[in-house]
C-alpha cells in the first residue's frame, strides 16, 4: 500500500484510542466488586484468583489503607509477587485472596468512623465492621464459583480490629482468624493512649485517614527534630490547633474522652469478644517489641482464656515490631535471631492451622497454645501451658543503683523531672519519619543511662541464668512536689562488657519490657486524681508480656523516669483538667523521690520461671 494511503487509514496519533495490556500471561485473575451491604451502601472489594482454581479457600482482609493498591506489591504477571510478602506461603497454597475497602475509605461508599464501635450505644447506625465483615463473606461464598465456599480472615493492626470485629457475631463460613498485632483497647494500650499517657506520633495518622476518604498530605511538622518541635509548640491540643488537626471529629473525640470513661470502656473488644465468645479457631499474634499494639492481641487471648473459646484459642508472640509478622523477621534494630522468624511462623504456624480450616483434604494442625519467641535463648518455646508457673517475683530497687531479689535497706532516690527537658525516647534528632520509631523499643538504653532524671538500678553480674516468662509489672513508691506525673518503667538486659564475637554489642541494655502510667490514674483509670504533693504513692502497673532468660554474665537493670518524649506527651505535672489543653503555664519541674526498702519499697515484679519448668516445652 502507498504510505499516503496507509496514512490516511489511520488517524495522525500515536496514543491509541485504547492500549489493552495482554492478560493472558498472568497466572492470576483480579476482579473488581462493589459489594453491597444490608443498608446498600456498596463495598469496593478486590478480589484475585489463581488461574483454573476449583474450590479454594478464600483469604479476607478488610482495610482503611486502600484495598485497590494492596495487591500492587510489584507489577507483574505472577500473582506470588503482586500481593504482599505476608502472603506469599498462601499464594503458593492456591488460596483466592480478598482486600476490601472499608466503608466510607478509598473506593468504597458509605461514611467513615475510625474503628467503629459495635452498634450500640456508641453507634446509632444499624451497620458495623460486624454485620460488613458479614454481608461480605455472605456475598463472596455465593458468588465466586473458583472457591470452596470457606473463608479466613487475618490482617493486622487495624486490620486486625477488622477481624476481632468480624468475631463478635461471625458468619458460618467464616472458619478461622488470624488477628494480628489487632488494636483492641485504644485507651489502656494499643494506638492512642498507654495507662492513659497520650502517644503523639498518632495524631499524624488521624490527618492522613480521617483528612480524606482517600488519602491526602498530612501537615509538615517543620523542622527535622521532632524533639524540639514538639516540645516548642506545648500541649498535644497546641499541636492541633496550629497544624489543623482540631478540625477533624475524631481528634475533637480524642480530646473529650482523656480518661477511660464509656467511650473507651465500650469498645474494649478484649471485654466484648470474651463476653460473647465466637466459636472460630483464633490465632492471635502480636510483637514482643510491638510499637503501636502492643495491648491488643495478649489481652484478648488471656481474656478468651476464661471462656469456652479457651480450646480454639492460640498465642503466637515473634520478636518483631509493629506488623513485622508480615516481613522478614531475621533482624529487629541490632538484634539479630535464628532465621526468619516471621517466616518460621507464617509457614509453620499460621499457614497451617488455616490449612487445616479451610482446604479441604489438608492434615489436622493444632497450634501450641502459646508460641513464643525466647529473646534472651534465641529460640521458639512451644507450649501447651501457658504461663508456665511463673511466681511474680520482686525485683527491689536500692542504695548505691543496685537492684536485688533480697529487700534493700530503707533508704530513696530523687531527680528533678523538668517538662522543657523530657527525657528522649530515641537518641537526638529525632524524626518520626527517620525510620527509627519503629524500633525504639528495642534501642540501647545507655544514651539515656546516666542523666540526672533517669533512675538506674542493677543486679551483680548472673552466675545462673533467670528465665522470664509471662507479665511483669511495676511497683513503685514515690513522692513528687507536682499534683501530677507520669511514670516510665524499664527492664533491661544488660549485656557483658566484652563479647568477643560480637564486640560492638558489648555492655548493651536492651530493654525487654517498658511502658508508662499517667500518675494522676493511679486509683481508678475512669475518675483521674490530683497526686497529694509529698505524699508516698503507690505506682503499680502492668509491663508487657516477656519470655526471656538473662543468661549468666549478663545483669538486669531497671531504669525508671518521667518522661519518654515525643512518642508520649509531657505531663505538666501539675494537675489540670485536661493535658491535651495545658498552658504553658501549668508546666513545672518536679522533684520525684523513689523509695525503697522498709514497707513501701518499690520493685518490679517479675514472672520468674522456676528451674525445673524452665526447660518445659511441648514439643
Ligand atoms: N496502629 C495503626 C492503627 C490502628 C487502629 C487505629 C489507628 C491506628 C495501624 O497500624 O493500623
Amino acid at each position: 500500500i502507498p504510505v499516503a494511503q496507509a496514512q490516511q487509514a489511520q488517524p495522525f496519533n500515536d496514543i491509541p484510542a485504547k492500549f489493552v495490556l495482554p492478560e493472558g500471561a498472568k497466572d492470576y485473575i483480579r476482579r473488581e466488586v462493589m459489594v453491597p451491604m444490608r443498608d446498600g451502601t456498596k463495598l469496593f472489594t478486590t478480589i484475585v484468583i489463581p488461574k483454573g482454581a476449583k474450590n479454594a479457600p478464600i483469604l479476607l482482609t478488610r482495610t482503611p489503607y486502600d484495598a485497590y493498591n494492596r495487591v500492587r506489591r510489584t507489577d507483574s504477571n505472577k500473582m506470588l509477587s503482586v500481593l504482599a510478602q505476608g502472603d506469599e506461603v498462601f499464594t503458593q497454597a492456591g488460596y483466592i485472596r480478598v482486600f476490601q475497602d472499608i466503608r466510607g475509605k478509598y473506593r468504597s461508599e458509605g461514611d467513615f468512623v475510625v474503628t467503629r464501635p459495635p452498634v450500640g450505644p456508641l453507634n446509632p447506625t444499624k451497620v458495623d465492621d460486624t454485620t460488613d465483615a458479614w454481608d461480605t463473606i455472605d456475598w463472596l461464598v455465593k458468588n465466586l464459583p473458583e472457591s470452596n465456599g470457606k473463608v479466613g480472615m487475618l490482617g493486622s493492626s487495624y486490620e486486625g480490629w477488622t477481624v476481632v470485629m468480624a468475631l463478635l457475631h461471625p458468619h458460618p463460613a467464616l472458619k478461622v482468624a488470624a488477628p494480628e498485632s489487632p488494636m483492641i483497647d485504644g485507651w489502656m494500650g494499643d494506638d492512642w493512649f498507654h495507662h492513659g499517657a497520650f502517644r503523639l506520633p498518632n495524631i499524624g495518622w488521624i490527618s492522613g485517614i480521617t483528612g480524606y476518604k482517600a488519602g491526602g498530605p498530612t501537615p509538615p511538622n517543620g523542622g527535622w527534630d521532632d524533639y524540639d518541635t514538639f516540645r516548642k509548640i506545648g500541649s498535644a491540643g497546641d499541636w492541633a490547633k496550629q497544624y489543623g488537626y482540631d478540625q477533624l471529629p475524631f481528634w475533637q473525640k480524642l480530646s473529650q474522652h482523656v480518661a477511660y470513661d464509656a467511650f473507651w470502656q465500650g469498645q474494649a473488644l478484649d471485654k466484648i469478644l470474651a463476653a460473647n465468645p465466637s466459636n472460630v479457631p483464633t490465632l492471635w499474634e502480636q510483637g514482643l517489641w510491638d510499637h503501636e499494639d502492643m495491648y491488643g492481641a495478649i489481652h484478648a487471648w488471656e481474656e478468651l482464656q476464661k471462656t469456652p473459646q479457651a480450646t480454639n484459642n492460640f498465642l503466637l508472640m515473634g520478636p518483631w515490631r509493629h506488623s513485622g509478622f508480615n516481613y522478614n523477621g531475621s533482624k529487629l534494630g541490632e538484634l539479630n535471631f535464628e532465621g526468619d522468624t516471621a517466616l518460621q511462623a507464617r509457614r509453620d504456624i499460621l499457614l497451617p492451622f488455616f490449612n487445616a480450616h479451610l482446604k479441604d483434604g489438608s492434615p489436622a494442625y493444632t497450634p501450641p497454645v502459646a508460641s513464643i519467641y525466647n529473646t534472651g535463648e534465641n529460640h521458639w518455646d512451644f507450649l501447651n501451658k501457658w504461663p508456665l508457673g511463673a511466681q511474680l517475683t520482686p525485683l527491689y530497687l536500692g542504695t548505691g543503683e543496685a537492684a536485688s531479689f533480697d529487700k534493700a535497706a530503707a533508704g530513696e532516690d530523687s531527680y528533678v523531672s523538668d517538662p522543657a527537658k523530657p527525657v528522649p525516647y530515641l537518641p537526638r534528632p529525632i524524626n518520626f519519619s527517620d525510620g527509627r520509631w519503629s524500633t525504639y523499643l528495642v534501642t540501647d538504653q545507655r544514651f539515656v543511662d546516666g542523666r540526672q532524671d533517669v533512675l538506674t538500678y542493677a543486679t551483680p553480674i548472673l552466675t545462673a541464668p533467670v528465665r522470664l516468662s509471662g507479665t511483669p509489672f511495676a511497683d513503685i513508691f514515690a513522692k513528687t512536689t507536682g499534683t501530677d506525673g507520669d511514670f516510665v518503667v524499664k527492664v533491661i538486659d544488660v549485656y557483658p562488657d566484652e563479647i568477643a564475637s560480637n564486640k560492638e554489642m558489648g555492655g548493651f541494655q536492651l530493654p525487654i519490657a517498658m511502658d508508662i502510667f499517667r500518675g494522676r490514674y493511679r486509683n481508678s483509670f475512669e475518675h483521674p486524681s490530683a497526686i497529694p504533693a509529698g505524699k508516698v504513692q503507690e505506682y503499680k502497673f502492668r509491663l508487657p508480656v516477656v519470655n526471656h532468660t538473662f543468661l549468666p554474665g549478663h545483669r538486669i537493670m531497671v531504669q525508671v523516669q518521667s518522661t519518654l518524649f515525643p512518642v508520649y506527651d509531657r505531663n505538666p505535672q501539675k494537675y489540670v483538667e485536661n493535658i491535651f489543653f495545658a498552658k504553658p503555664g501549668d508546666y513545672q519541674k518536679a522533684t520525684v523521690t523513689i523509695l525503697y526498702g522498709g514497707k513501701q519499697s518499690s520493685a518490679v515484679l517479675l514472672p520468674v520461671v522456676p528451674v525445673d519448668q524452665s526447660a518445659a516445652k511441648a514439643r
